[in-house]
């Protein structure tokens, strides 16, 4: 991990120490973030990235009602029932417009969507493109397990060629997706690929994304033991396979550099591949809100609201 990650400094706006309750509040324990057991199969990947996720916040010491965690549905898409905070299990590929119309209403928060590949490029595609172009700022991670674990194996955008799937029982014919291509692509202002193996690095790419002013993308890999088994052993070293990182001297405001790194074969880089910080629809809209906030100053709501049924007549 890069020094320079590990020393990014905390967002403004953003909720990230003790505010509510005085100084003398305590950050959460993992004990208190930790809400229903998990479900998962034993041995999912899964499991690794809820932890580095209590890691994340008990590291930033967010409490309970800063803490937002949104997702769609599928095994990846359980997360908020086990996180003791705000959160919703919303409709499979729809957690990006929930967690837009938090983001953009609640300025304090960072929030954060988890999701299956399913979820984000299948029936949420279009959703994911839309939320990136927009450049709502959030964090999007993105548990690719390459195939639908939920519904028992069927064939996912990211499986590869050849996989046997209960969709694809000679298998798979359809070309994937490659989700960092897409995130470059979509118009994503963070794009990372870290993997459930290297919790260290999970965690980095979590807190960078956290300190992103935008839409934060990560793809992270996490193997589906059950319908996938060693999908990602060649990206682990400790089934023999290896762990590149980004080369150091690749500049992440390089889009086409960044396309490029994506473009590399299984298993490729893990580390940021782009980062840009363009202005956020959040900023945006902020500032519209302003200046018409500005045009009704010392007006109460009931009058505001009048003006407007009076112009409209
Ligand atoms: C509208 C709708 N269509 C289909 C489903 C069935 N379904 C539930 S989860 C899922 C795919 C899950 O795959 P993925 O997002 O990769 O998550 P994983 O389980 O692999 O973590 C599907 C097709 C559904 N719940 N709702
Ligand atoms: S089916 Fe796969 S993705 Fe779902 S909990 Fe089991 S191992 Fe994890
Ligand atoms: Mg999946």
């Amino acid at each position: 991990m890069s020094e320079a990650i590990a020393e990014i400094p905390a967002r403004e706006n953003m909720v990230t120490a003790p505010t509510a309750l005085g100084p003398e509040r305590k950050g959460l324990t993992k004990k208190e973030i930790a809400a229903d057991h998990p479900t998962w199969c034993p041995g999912c990947g899964d499991f690794s990235v809820l932890a580095l996720y209590f890691k994340l916040i008990e590291k930033r010491k967010l409490w309970h009602e800063n803490i937002t965690t949104i997702a769609g549905i599928g095994c990846s898409s359980r997360f908020p029932y086990f996180v003791q905070a705000h959160g919703v299990h919303y409709i499979h590929g729809r957690a990006l417009p929930f967690a837009t119309g938090i983001s953009l209403s609640r300025p304090d928060l960072h929030v954060f969507a988890f999701g299956g590949d399913g979820d984000a490029f299948s029936i949420g595609g279009n959703h994911f493109n839309h939320t990136a172009r927009k450049n709502i700022r959030m964090t999007y991670v993105v548990m690719d397990n390459w195939v639908y674990g939920l519904t028992k194996k069927q064939t996912s955008p990211t499986s590869p060629l050849g996989f046997k799937s209960k969709t694809d029982q000679w298998g798979a014919i359809d070309y994937p997706i490659n989700p960092m291509k897409q995130a470059i692509a979509a118009g994503a202002t963070f794009v990372a690929r870290t993997t459930s193996t290297n919790p260290n690095h999970v965690l980095a790419m979590m807190d960078a994304a956290m300190e992103h002013d935008g839409f934060s993308f990560i793809e992270c890999l996490s193997e589906c033991v059950e319908f996938y088994e060693g999908a990602f052993d060649a990206a682990n070293p400790r089934k023999g396979g290896v762990f590149n990182e980004v080369p150091k001297d690749h500049d992440v405001s390089d889009e086409l550099n960044a396309y490029k790194l994506a473009g590399a074969d299984f298993p490729g880089y893990f580390g940021i591949f782009y980062k840009n910080n363009k202005p956020t629809k959040n900023a945006k809209e902020a500032e519209i809100n302003k200046a018409a906030m500005e045009k009704v100053k010392g007006l109460k709501d009931w009058q505001i609201l009048q003006k407007n049924f009076d112009r409209m007549k």
